[in-house]
């Protein structure tokens, strides 16, 4: 093995790119705003100075590591220049910080506290510009942008699209959207990556706490709450619980708490999901329709075929998401429950992703004007009103849901995590295509963290053929391989997300994929502890086709759970 010396210690040398990966595996934090082990090295904020004997103050994440290097990370220089970076940064910067909505988990922050800084010895110089909610999912303030590049490089590396790129020079650098144009007249499909990789509040979520506190304020409502898959096991992170803990029960007594009349689970409408597109699937299979079927419940991949590929349009399951198809059961189911008109019945969806609150503004999910699902909260927004509240949600004893719309199975769960729609819809398809139950429901073949993974599955007779992408750039290649002929596949899961869900933008801030993974065993656990593992079994799935849908794709399943796509 091969070692180098970093502050006094030997540390192997083991395939890393560069110093600052060498340290972070030894637990030695270097700052840095610019530098994530996803995306290509910029080396522009150079926070990650370090001291190399003989060559003085480098860059370590553009540094590879050499044996015998020697290397100190906090020398009485280096912390000097790091420190005048980050005023530097600051004097450049909106100081709002009180009012910001990332005050509690923003990088520039936090390393002027750890490096000291009580003033900015330079004079605040920056032009202001106005702020740009054109989006529907999120809010661009570039006041407190740092130039660090984060954003441009996520949405042209991980997601292909390539809105954001730096414009102009020297002082008049800016992050701006294409032509300069506002970020709702780009092609952004609101996946909120860039938003979760920002290290300030330059680029942040849409917050819609107050809208949500209005419906619960109007006694005339029966406003109620659905959460989705991925929301339960990253809640508990913002209140010091281990990563991937499952907190659905204390979430549902939180929002009663809050007021609300009744809580539900959006993994209810994924059973139904399951059960639509697996049918549409084998339909297409055996009449000799279109394949290969690409999944449609992600709303940042449907806007992004949609938007790039309008010729494969043809190719998506017209199933409408989870979340939309919640909204039309609920609307249909609850004004009788609750014996009250339609548009009293006011439906809050808690989500992992911001391009859900895109998604629930669309015209076909509003019957004359009425939205089906009236707004969209991040989980980290109802972490906030929770807060805002005064609730103890550590010490909160869980609750259980709501029937109906409450009861799900674990092929529901697993929605949330790259992979799980595939599983969820193998799971189906064998007991429809044997007869048979499945002795093991764990399809491993589906499972992972790869951005592009292929798998044939063996049922009865039949092979499928499956392709699940995860990351736009991802689901990009395959798209070409379908408009090729080249593909051979019959079933695409595609989720715009790192990591599906798990790793949405609405998600407590995370960085690395250590974080998604911990989540997704999470979600796997709950499949695991439940009493159900696949979707056609949830009795209220079952009951909701005899009163209400009919058969899986009838013309009322096709009413309330399918959609048209435009181009
Ligand atoms: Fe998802 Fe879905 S799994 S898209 O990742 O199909 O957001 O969690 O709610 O709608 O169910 C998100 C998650 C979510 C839908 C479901
Ligand atoms: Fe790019 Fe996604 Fe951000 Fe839009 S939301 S600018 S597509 S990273």
């Amino acid at each position: 093995k091969k070692y180098l010396t970093i502050d006094g210690r030997q540390i192997a040398i083991e395939g890393e790119r560069n110093v600052l990966e060498v340290a972070r595996k030894a637990g030695i934090e270097i700052p840095t705003f610019c530098y994530h082990s996803d995306l290509s090295v910029y080396g522009a904020c150079r926070l990650c100075l370090v001291d190399i004997a003989g060559r003085g103050g480098v860059a370590s994440c553009s540094t590879a590591p050499e044996p015998g290097m020697v290397v100190k990370t906090s020398t009485k220089q280096i912390r000097a220049m790091r420190k005048i970076a980050v005023e530097l940064l600051l004097a450049a910067h909106d100081q709002s910080c009180t009012t910001c909505y990332k005050s509690t988990s923003c990088k520039l922050l936090d390393l002027a506290n750890k490096l000291g800084v009580t003033k900015v010895r330079f004079k605040p110089g920056f032009e202001r510009m106005p702020l740009d909610n054109s989006n529907p999912s999120l809010q661009r303030d570039n006041n407190k942008c740092i130039l660090c590049g984060d954003c441009v490089r996520m949405c042209q590396e991980v997601q292909g699209i390539g809105v954001l790129d730096f414009a102009g020079r020297g002082s008049h650098s800016r992050v701006v959207p294409a032509f300069g144009k506002d970020l709702k007249n780009v092609e952004c499909i609101y996946c909120g990556q860039c938003a979760r990789i920002c290290p300030t509040g330059a680029i942040i979520p849409k917050n819609e706490v107050s809208k949500a506190w209005e419906l619960l304020d109007n006694p005339e409502y029966k406003t109620v709450a659905t959460i989705a898959p991925a929301v339960r096991v990253g809640f508990g992170e913002a209140f010091g619980m281990p990563v991937g803990t499952d907190v659905t029960g204390k979430i549902t007594a939180a929002l009663k708490q809050l007021g609300f009349v009744a809580v539900f689970d959006t993994t209810f409408a994924a059973d139904l999901t399951v059960v639509e597109e697996a049918e549409e699937f084998l339909r297409r299979v055996t009449a000799g329709g279109t394949l290969p079927q690409f999944t449609s419940c992600c709303p940042a991949w449907v806007k992004y075929a949609e938007q790039f590929y309008p010729e494969l349009l043809p190719n998506l399951s017209s199933c409408r998401s989870p979340q939309a198809m919640f909204g039309a059961m609920a609307k249909e189911m609850l004004p009788k429950l609750f014996d009250v008109p339609r548009e009293k019945v006011k439906i809050v969806s808690i989500m992992p992703c911001t391009a859900k609150k895109f998604e629930a503004q669309r015209p076909e999910f509003s019957r004359d004007g009425d939205r089906e699902t009236e707004v969209v909260l991040t989980t980290q927004e109802l972490i906030q009103m929770i807060k805002g509240a005064g609730i103890d949600f550590n010490a909160i004893e869980p609750e259980a849901m709501d029937l109906p719309l409450g009861f799900k199975t674990g092929a529901g769960v697993i929605f949330g995590v790259t992979g799980g729609v595939s599983e969820a819809a193998l799971r189906y398809a064998y007991k429809k295509l044997t007869g048979k139950n499945l002795a093991n429901v764990e399809f491993k073949e589906v499972r992972g963290d790869d951005g592009y993974r292929r798998a044939e599955i063996t049922i009865g007779d039949n092979k499928v053929r499956v392709v699940v992408v995860h990351s736009l750039s991802n689901a990009h290649k395959i798209c070409e391989e379908v408009k090729a002929g080249k593909a051979d596949v019959d079933l695409i899961e595609v989720m715009a997300c790192p990591g599906g869900c798990v790793g949405g933008a609405g998600q407590p801030v995370y960085v690395g994929m250590e974080t998604r993974k911990q989540r997704a065993a999470g979600l796997y656990r709950v499949d695991r502890n439940m009493q159900l593992h696949s979707s056609e079994d949830n009795p209220y799935v079952k009951e909701a086709y005899q009163n209400i849908l009919g058969t899986p794709n009838s013309h009322k399943a096709h009413e309330l759970l399918h959609t048209h796509y435009q181009s």
